[in-house]
């Protein structure tokens, strides 16, 4: 036999190009009791992304712009996206074998899966697709999702939705915007991965996120400033002066721009909506989780957003979130109160 000639690969060579599914594989080979589940959980929610994604370029070609005529539980229009959207999470879940209970903004009552076969041991709380006033106008929109672990899969009950946001263990959001981006933590960072839609697949460009202690970006309804509280309305007053205001009006969107710039994101609480807009399960607990992985803060001005404890899947709160100076500034204005 000839003697073959081999070239030899390096130590570390190929290392850094992760996709999504290799880099949740890795994460599960670094963790000995991991099952895999929710590797399989995070594809299923990938997909719905990629999906959702799609229809989100080709929406206003294929009809799928407008109201659909009904409004949600909250009592909001809802759009013939967010309907579509919440389809598509709701059968990927349910179809990854691995959850056990879903909460989703567009729908009334939490989801329990009862078929033992179909049930895994994960909750999913998800806004499948949020910002919808920017629906129509194609600006950037995005999902959000959270997702704990059910304390007793074969007696899943209200107690495992009704708990704070530090026992989250996963959570993160896609940006449907200029590019798609996936923004995940599963407790140990934060990463952010682009879709490639030439090949399908979200690639690792944004590893380990850290947010800038400070920043120089406040982005607030300031629309609602009549109705702010005294701390909030000084916090705005001192800001704004110094620093720069962007404000798109989709979450996503903003605490993209925030994780990534630095600065401060708020949906207060006020005297029109008195416990807040932003719903605790599926928007504050996410994000909070992902800006605290990213050395930020998230508080509601007296308590950090991870320690509420909501009463009902769709309880809302006022929210303040970003680089961690700039939260502790704010902070200081209700310390002061
Ligand atoms: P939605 O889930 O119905 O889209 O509502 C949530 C959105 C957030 O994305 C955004 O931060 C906020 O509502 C904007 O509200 P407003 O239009 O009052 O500024
Ligand atoms: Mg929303």
């Amino acid at each position: 036999m000839p003697e073959l000639k081999f070239d030899e690969i390096k130590a570390g060579q190929g290392e850094d190009l992760h996709t999504l599914t290799r880099w949740v594989l890795s994460q599960q080979q670094h963790a000995p009791e991991a099952t895999g589940d929710l590797t399989i959980l995070l594809t299923a929610i990938q997909f719905g992304c990629k999906f959702v994604a799609s229809k989100v370029k080709q929406a206003g070609l294929i009809n799928l712009l407008g109201l659909t005529g009904a409004a949600n539980v909250q009592g909001e229009e809802v759009k013939k996206l967010d309907v579509l959207a919440n389809d598509i999470f709701r059968n990927a879940l349910i179809a990854s074998g691995k959850a056990c209970l879903l909460v989703s903004e567009e729908d009334e009552n939490a989801m329990i899966i009862q078929n033992p076969k179909q049930r895994g041991k994960y909750i999913v709380t998800f806004d499948p697709l949020d910002g919808s006033s920017n629906i129509d106008c194609g600006v950037s929109i995005g999902t959000i999702f959270g997702i704990f672990k059910v304390k007793d899969d074969k007696n899943p009950n209200s107690s495992d939705l009704i708990r704070s946001g530090r026992e989250i263990v996963a959570a993160g959001y896609c940006m449907y915007g200029s590019y798609c981006e996936m923004i995940l933590s599963l407790g140990n960072g934060v990463n952010g991965f682009t879709l490639d839609p030439s090949i399908g697949e979200f690639i690792m460009t944004h590893p380990n996120i850290t947010i800038p202690p400070k920043g120089k970006i406040y982005s607030v309804n300031e629309g609602n400033y009549k109705y702010f509280d005294e701390p909030s309305k000084k916090y705005v007053d001192h800001v704004k002066s110094k620093y720069t205001a962007r404000y798109v009006g989709s979450m996503v969107s903003d605490v993209h721009r925030t994780l990534l710039y630095g600065g401060i994101f708020g949906y207060p609480a006020d005297s029109k909506s008195k416990r807040g807009k932003l719903r605790i399960l599926y928007e504050v607990f996410p994000m909070a989780f992902l800006i605290e992985q990213a050395g930020g803060k998230a508080t509601t001005g007296t308590k950090n957003a991870l320690d509420i404890v909501p009463e009902h899947i769709h309880d809302r709160s006022g929210i303040w979130l970003g680089s961690k100076d700039d939260v502790a500034e704010l902070e200081a204005f209700y310390k002061k109160k």
